[in-house]
C-alpha cells in the first residue's frame, strides 16, 4: 500500500494529526517524545466515486464521496542533531524508510522550541522547523554513505563497475534506484568518484529530494499568530488543524454533527444533544474551517498522493455495464495508480497473473476497447480481459 510518513521535531502535533486521520487510539500530550515507538494505521483519500455519474447504486462511497486506503505512519519526534544519536536518534529515520512520501508537520504557531517543549505562542519562528528535517535526513543518508565509501570506490575501480549502481545498491532499503542515484548526482554536476565531503552532503540531499518527497503541513494553525502563518505562507504549506479534525471525527463518530472529512463545513445533527462547552468548541473549529476552507487534514493527504506522488485513481471492474466484479460488488475497488500508467500496468496491479495474460482493456464509460498505450485518467473504470483469471 502507498504510504505516508508523519515527521517533525517533538510535540508539534503527529500524533494528533495520526489520531484524527485513522482514528486509532493513539497517546497525545502536550510534552516532547509522547510517542516512541512509530503508530502504524490506515488512512484515506479522497475522491469522487463515478456512482452517480454512472447511475448505478453503490455501497463503497459516502453520497457519492469516495474514500482510498492509504498507509500512515506516525514517528517519534526529530530533534536537531538526531543524525548524531540525540533525542530518541537514529532509529526513526530508519522509520521513515518505509514511506513513498513524508508529511512534514510544523508547528505554525510557534508555541514549541526546537526540542518541542512548550513556549509562549509566537516566540519561536515556525519557519526554522522546515529546513531541519531535511537537514537530518541528508545528514543521515550522508553517514550511511561515508560509512560505506572507501568500499564503494575500491570497487568502482574495477572495470565495468558503476559506482552509481553500487550507491543505489546501499540505499536499495529506502527504494532508490539507479535513476534516482544518477539524476542526483547530474544536478549536484560533480564527479562523484573523487568528490569531497562538501559535495556529498550536497549529492545526499538531493538524492533525499528526489526519493522521499516532502509536504509541509502547518499544523496548530488554529492558535498561530499572524504573523507566524504570513512568514509560513511564503513557503509551501498546507495550513491544518489536526486538534479541530480530530474533534470533528469524534464528533461526526457519535453522530453529533454531520461531516465527511475534507468537507469544507459541518451541520449539527438534529436533536443532537451537546453541551455549550461542546457547542462552543465546534463553534471555534467552524470558524477556522471558515478562514482556511477546511482543517487541512484531508488536504493533506490527498495533495501528497495525488500532487506530490502524482496518482491518479481508477476503478477496475469485471462487468462494463454493471460495473461489478464477479461476485455483483459494484464499483468494489479503487487502486492510486502512478499518472501515466496504461491498462496494462493496472491488469498488474490488480494481479500478476493477470498482468501476464493481458488481452485488452475497455473503458466502461464509453464502452469502447482502448489502445494498449492508453494513459488512464482520474476516474475511469476500466475492465480488464486477461487469459488468465
Ligand atoms: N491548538 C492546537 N493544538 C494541537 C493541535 N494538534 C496538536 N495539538 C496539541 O499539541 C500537543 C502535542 O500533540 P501530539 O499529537 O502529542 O504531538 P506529537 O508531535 O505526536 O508529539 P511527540 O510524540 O512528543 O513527538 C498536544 O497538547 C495536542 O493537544 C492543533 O491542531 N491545534
Ligand atoms: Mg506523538
Amino acid at each position: 500500500m502507498i504510504t505516508l510518513a508523519i515527521a517533525g521535531k517533538p510535540n508539534c502535533g503527529k500524533s494528533t494529526f495520526f489520531r484524527a486521520a485513522t482514528l486509532a487510539q493513539v497517546e497525545i500530550a502536550n510534552y516532547p517524545f509522547t510517542t516512541i515507538d512509530a503508530n502504524h494505521g490506515v488512512a484515506y483519500v479522497r475522491t469522487t466515486c463515478p456512482c452517480q455519474e454512472m447511475h448505478v447504486p453503490c455501497e463503497n462511497c459516502r453520497d457519492g464521496v469516495r474514500f482510498v486506503p492509504i498507509g500512515l505512519i506516525d514517528v517519534a519526534g526529530l530533534v536537531p542533531e538526531a543524525h548524531l544519536g540525540r533525542g530518541l536518534g537514529n532509529q526513526f529515520l530508519d522509520n521513515l524508510r518505509q514511506a513513498d512520501a513524508i508529511l512534514q508537520v510544523v508547528d505554525a504557531s510557534g508555541a514549541t522550541d526546537a526540542e518541542g517543549n512548550p513556549v509562549d505562542i509566537g516566540s519561536r519562528d515556525p519557519v526554522k522547523d522546515i529546513e531541519f528535517l531535511q537537514y537530518e535526513m541528508s545528514m543521515w543518508m550522508y553517514g550511511i554513505l561515508s560509512r560505506n565509501w572507501a568500499k564503494l570506490v575500491r570497487q568502482a575501480q574495477g572495470r565495468d563497475f558503476s559506482l552509481a549502481a553500487a550507491i543505489a545498491e546501499v540505499f536499495a532499503g529506502l527504494g532508490i534506484t539507479f535513476e534516482h542515484v544518477r539524476d542526483a548526482g547530474e544536478a549536484v554536476g560533480v564527479e562523484l568518484r573523487t568528490a569531497g565531503e562538501e559535495d556529498l552532503i550536497r549529492f545526499c540531499r538531493e538524492l533525499m529530494t528526489i526519493s522521499k518527497p516532502m509536504l509541509i503541513v502547518g499544523n496548530k494553525a488554529d492558535q498561530a499568530p499572524k504573523e507566524c502563518l504570513e512568514r509560513l505562507a511564503k513557503h509551501d504549506v498546507v495550513f491544518a488543524s489536526a486538534a479541530g479534525e480530530l474533534a470533528l471525527r469524534m464528533a461526526a463518530e457519535g453522530k453529533f454533527i454531520r461531516y465527511l472529512p475534507g468537507d469544507k463545513s459541518f451541520t449539527e445533527s438534529p436533536g443532537a444533544n451537546l453541551n455549550a462547552a461542546q457547542r462552543a468548541g465546534l463553534a471555534k473549529v467552524a470558524d477556522f474551517m471558515q478562514t482556511f476552507g477546511g482543517t487541512g487534514v484531508q488536504k493533506a493527504l490527498d495533495t501528497a498522493i495525488f500532487n506530490l506522488l502524482d496518482r491518479i485513481v481508477v476503478f477496475p471492474v469485471e462487468d462494463e455495464h454493471k460495473l461489478t466484479d464477479g461476485k455483483g460488488r459494484v464499483l468494489p475497488d479503487a487502486f492510486l495508480m502512478k499518472r501515466g500508467s496504461t491498462p496494462r500496468d493496472l491488469a498488474y496491479q490488480v494481479h500478476t497473473d493477470i498482468g501476464e495474460g493481458f488481452l485488452y482493456a475497455i473503458d466502461a464509460k464509453s464502452g469502447m476497447r482502448v489502445k494498449d498505450s492508453l494513459e488512464l485518467k482520474n476516474g475511469d473504470i476500466i475492465k480488464i480481459v486477461s487469459v488468465r483469471k
